[in-house]
């Protein structure tokens, strides 16, 4: 294919109740939607960056600019691209490991789209529903939190994931288990704690909680190695893995004994369907994480989700979880799950009227 040109979008989508994490509380998501455009088909993604470079050095306004000013010149001077030319090409820019995901996922739905062929298919997926848990942010107080995981639990999730920090820790975590009995629950600290919190972490081991995710700083594998001698409960990374070596590092170095993959995160899904084949060879759980994504971005997680490895429930919860209004027909539990699209590409097609109405700006960069 020969890219014409890419669109890139810019959209607000307010969030039905503020989420709020080690790192910062966020009200609405402003999302960076790429489109390429090709002779045989237009392919859609999004970039998961989000406003600030709180979670990882990524934020919006730099993806936007760094696609802009190196990525799509890049890829428009080609005379034939295919997703795997998009790594490539972009592998000599250091980092942006969003920008370059959302460019080459939407050069994938784009050749997919072209091909007939589902992401489900492409990634090889191995199921045509998945499960799935929730993300459940840091509340002001413990009634509030069981309100919340009340009303995620009566609608079917399987798996409940709490946001924890230093002082919303062991309390929490005790109040749910004690009122939701055996509910498959585990924990994520965005990076908040170091080895010197090892002792009090331990205390979440009475728990029996599936997994302690990113306890420590992005950088730190070798402590990650450490506590996770010093724990019962399971280490999850999420921050510290931004690519398969990463991953084969943390897997020799001991530090974690799962990995949460979110394809952004990572430079996109064929990097993560790297780590996949990698984890599942070595016995290491994989699970798919979220990061407040529209049905775009949505779409294509869900059929990741969808392969062999992938043995845990992930943050692919539904629409309605996140917004009043999805950019796209919305995605809705089933029994604790999601259809996997079936469909061309990522499956699904933004609702155009929703699209002009939550658009803030668009920019079309011609080839
Ligand atoms: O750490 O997994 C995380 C959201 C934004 C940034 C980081 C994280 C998250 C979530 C929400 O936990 C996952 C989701 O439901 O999309
Ligand atoms: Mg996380």
């Amino acid at each position: 294919m020969k890219i014409t040109g890419v669109e890139l979008r810019r959209i607000a989508m307010p969030l039905v109740a503020p989420f709020r994490t080690s790192f910062g509380t966020e009200h609405s998501r402003d999302v960076l939607l790429v489109r390429v455009v090709t002779p045989e088909a237009e392919g859609w993604a999004e970039c998961v960056a989000m406003s600030e470079p709180l979670y990882s050095p990524e934020y919006v306004d730099g993806a936007a600019d760094v696609m802009r000013r190196f990525m799509v010149p890049a890829l428009t001077a080609l005379h034939h691209v295919d997703a795997y030319g998009v790594g490539q090409a972009l592998e000599p820019l250091k980092g942006h490991r969003m920008a370059k995901a959302a460019l080459e996922t939407a050069v994938l739905d784009a050749q997919l789209r072209a091909s007939g062929e589902s992401f489900a298919r492409f990634l090889g997926a191995s199921r045509e529903t998945v499960p799935c848990g929730v993300s459940v942010g840091i509340m002001n107080s413990i009634p509030e939190l069981l309100d919340a995981v009340d009303g995620y639990v009566a609608e079917g999730y399987v798996r409940i994931k709490l946001k924890i920090e230093p002082g919303w820790d062991l309390e929490p975590v005790r109040a749910v288990r004690e009122r939701f009995g055996d509910v498959l629950l585990q924990v994520d600290a965005n990076a908040a704690y170091t080895l010197t919190d090892s002792a009090h972490l331990a205390g979440l081991d009475a728990f029996g909680l599936l997994l302690i995710e990113q306890p420590l700083a992005d950088d730190d594998l070798v402590q990650h190695a450490e506590l996770a001698k010093r724990l019962r409960t399971p280490v999850c990374l999420d921050e510290s893995i931004e690519s398969a070596a990463h991953a084969a590092a943390a897997i020799s170095l001991k530090a974690c004994s799962v990995i949460n993959i979110k394809p952004g995160r990572v430079g996109g899904y064929l990097e993560a369907r790297r780590i996949h084949d990698l984890c599942r060879a070595n016995g290491v759980a994989v699970w798919c994480g979220g990061m407040l994504e529209t049905g775009i971005g949505r779409a294509a997680n869900v059929a990741l989700a969808a392969l062999p490895g992938f043995t845990l429930p992930g943050d692919t919860s539904a629409s309605r979880r996140y917004f009043a209004r999805d950019v796209t027909p919305p995605f809705e539990l089933r029994d604790g799950h999601l259809d996997v699209p079936a469909g061309p590409g990522i499956g699904v097609d933004p609702d155009p009227a929703v699209l002009d109405e939550v658009t803030t700006s668009v920019e079309w960069l011609a080839g």
